[in-house]
């Protein structure tokens, strides 16, 4: 098992240093793919400009998952469990781990019609149909990435990554995530609270009280592409031992490194591990992200341009079913990859 980070938060100075990549997709090809590499090798994530993606669509989803997160719980739970699509509260997967959010597990492959998820609730109906154009723009960006990445590192095949996600079989999860203000419960006068509250997304928020909306972990897809309201929370572990709060912002989308991707490229790239904090005292935090993932079947190990003599595989070849149990056999925080060490 690897070592757990320590729980530091970064520091308003050391935050506004430590320069998350914003990368502007309008720029030059082989600029942008320069920039993507570099992002994906220091810190596993980064955060996209000029991305193309409609805010159209966006706001549709947002206004039907507001509409649907409003209901009576008896409601919400007709669309549940989330398994594998569905809607869920408080637990997260199948191990005990549990969070203040409720979340909808949706499909995103636009072209599975997937058995698992009938029987489908009239709501879940409905915002699926929103969705569904939204994850296909959500692939196609995907794949961009993964071209630009090939480029970036000079692979033989330039549509090896892409090819895992077009596949019609991708296993593509979308997902919603609602995490309530801090406000519906009752107002408890702790000063850490209001401290945190009053400046959530840059400050040093080290506090034993933080309500965890979503525990620390890593995704086990490829790439996940996140969107967020304008309520912050959201953290990611940077390879020099920091929580880094990234500011929300709605126009821009975050990218972050998978398991699958950190094994493909035999370790240059590391899956970043990232948490929420649902510290909002006012506004619902409402986050949705397209988790770009191969079909269950397809076969994963290090590409051979990444493996040579003085870099050995890490990796045995296993597929991304084999992972995704694994995942969801191990707690919140497990180092799934461990298991397909090659020594
Ligand atoms: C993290 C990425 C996606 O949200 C997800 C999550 C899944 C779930 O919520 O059901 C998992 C989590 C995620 C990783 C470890 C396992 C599985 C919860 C959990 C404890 C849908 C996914 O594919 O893996």
């Amino acid at each position: 098992m690897g070592v757990q980070p320590p729980n530091l938060v970064c520091k308003k100075e050391t935050c506004r240093a430590s320069k998350v990549p914003t990368i502007n997709l309008s720029m030059d090809r082989s600029v942008v793919s320069q920039q993507i590499l570099r992002a994906c090798e220091e810190y596993g994530f980064f955060k996209l400009i000029n991305h193309g993606v409609s805010n159209a669509i966006v706001s549709m989803i947002e206004e039907e998952s507001f509409d649907f997160f409003a209901k009576p719980a008896s409601e919400k739970q007709q669309a549940g469990p989330p398994n594998p699509f569905g809607y869920g509260c408080k637990t997260i997967g199948l191990q005990g781990d549990t969070g203040d959010l409720e979340y909808l597990l949706l499909e995103g492959n636009p072209s599975s019609v997937s058995q698992k998820s009938k029987p489908i609730s009239n709501d879940l109906q409905i915002i699926s149909g929103v969705v569904s154009e939204y994850v296909q723009a959500l692939r196609g960006l995907t794949c961009d990435i993964l071209d630009l990445v090939a480029e970036g590192l000079c692979l033989g095949d330039k549509s090896v990554l892409s090819r895992l996600i077009k596949d019609v079989e991708s296993d593509a999860v979308f997902r919603v995530n609602h995490y309530p203000p801090f406000d519906q419960t009752p107002k408890v006068l702790n000063p850490a609270h209001k401290f945190q509250t009053e400046d959530a997304d840059t400050s040093a928020n080290n506090d034993e009280s933080s309500r965890v909306g979503f525990g620390e972990h890593s995704d086990p897809q490829i790439l996940t592409i996140l969107r967020s309201n304008d309520v912050g929370g959201f953290q990611f572990f940077s390879q020099e031992g920091f929580w880094i709060p990234i500011p929300p912002n709605p126009a821009e989308l975050c990218v972050i490194v998978g398991d699958t991707f950190q094994a493909l490229t035999n370790d240059r790239f590391k899956s970043a591990r990232h948490r929420v904090l649902a510290n909002s005292s006012n506004k619902p935090r409402l986050s949705m992200m397209y988790f770009g993932a191969p079909s269950l079947n397809a076969r994963i190990c290090p590409l051979p341009e990444m493996v040579s003599s003085h870099n050995p595989t890490l990796y045995k070849p296993f597929t991304w079913c084999e992972l995704k149990k694994a995942a969801y056999s191990l707690r919140l925080a497990g180092q799934r990859l461990d298991l397909f060490n090659s020594k």
